[in-house]
């Protein structure tokens, strides 16, 4: 059985580390639009060259997600599929995953997928790859590593510590709470991704208060208890190291992964943007 893991462009891992070397790993990517210019978020993008445009750009900019096609070209890859794509609440990247599931269970209907809204993106998709190649590996079946994933997803949790909200304001992406947050621009935000995949802001704050420190101790109130860690930074690789270390003065036997942000997570995230997953308890 061919095995494959299908995510898209939001989540960072570039390439699967874990797992036994005959796992397909395809990250789908979102397109980015800075005016005129589209940016396709692979393994390709130029980052650095990406932002530079994106903040000397005063036009509009946003971003589209993957077609039915370009998800279903990846499914065709492998017999059993496990797909992972960013909240259904922020993005159209699960309507169209879904699309191509069906599409996909129609033209092979002996093989094999599971496709989950993970409520999250980044870090926390990043956590469920690895988990998913870890089981495969082990030679669990498909609807074993199908049970552990449900689960394990059930563990995990996502914070961010954003200094800009700018484009995810423009873009409508917070559009519910657009009014609180409207008036407290360029003060740090700490928030986490809701149990419904929303947004949901946790603290604001000013000047030298540590922002960081606070993400560090509002772990424990989500269960952590030294296990896995993935850190993900917009140009921002001081700060990932610094909560990294925090994280480890307290547990000293935690796991814990560093990464930049790949294209769309850059693009709302923001420069110097942290967001951060982990394993805690279950909700
Ligand atoms: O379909 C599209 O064009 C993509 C839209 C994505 C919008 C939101 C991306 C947010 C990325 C911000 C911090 C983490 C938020 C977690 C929310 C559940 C990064």
């Amino acid at each position: 059985m061919k095995y494959g893991i299908v995510v898209d462009s939001s989540c960072d891992l570039k390439k699967l580390e874990w797992g036994c070397g005959d796992i397909d790993y395809t990250r789908v990517p979102l397109k980015l639009d800075v005016g005129e210019k589209e940016f396709v978020d692979d393994d390709t993008l130029d980052l650095d060259a990406f932002l530079e445009e994106l903040y000397s750009y005063k036009g509009k900019t946003g971003s589209a997600a993957p077609s039915p096609a370009a998800w279903l070209a990846a499914y065709e890859k492998s017999e059993c599929v496990f797909v992972f794509t960013i909240t259904s609440q922020l993005s159209g990247s699960y309507a169209s995953a879904q699309v191509a599931m069906r599409m996909f269970m129609e033209k092979y209907p002996e093989r094999k997928i599971f496709l989950l809204d993970t409520l999250s993106t980044g870090p926390e998709m990043t956590l469920l790859a690895r988990k998913t190649a870890e089981l495969i590996s082990d030679g669990a079946d498909f609807e074993t590593v199908r049970g552990h994933v449900s689960e394990y997803h059930r563990h995990l949790h996502l914070f961010f510590a954003l200094q800009s909200l700018e484009n995810l304001i423009k873009n409508g992406r917070v559009s519910r709470i657009a009014g609180n947050i409207a008036g407290i621009l360029g003060i740090k935000i700490l928030g986490c991704a809701s149990e419904h995949g929303t947004l949901e802001m946790m603290f604001k704050l000013r000047g030298r208060l540590n922002i960081y420190n606070k993400m560090v101790s509002e772990m424990d109130s989500r269960g952590y208890e030294g296990g896995r860690v993935v850190i993900t930074h917009c140009q921002n690789e001081s700060t990932a190291n610094y909560i990294a270390d925090e994280i480890r003065k307290k547990y000293p036997m935690s796991d814990i992964d560093i990464m930049s942000t790949g294209g769309l997570c850059s693009y709302y995230a923001e420069r110097g943007g942290i967001i951060l997953g982990f394993e805690g308890k279950a909700v």
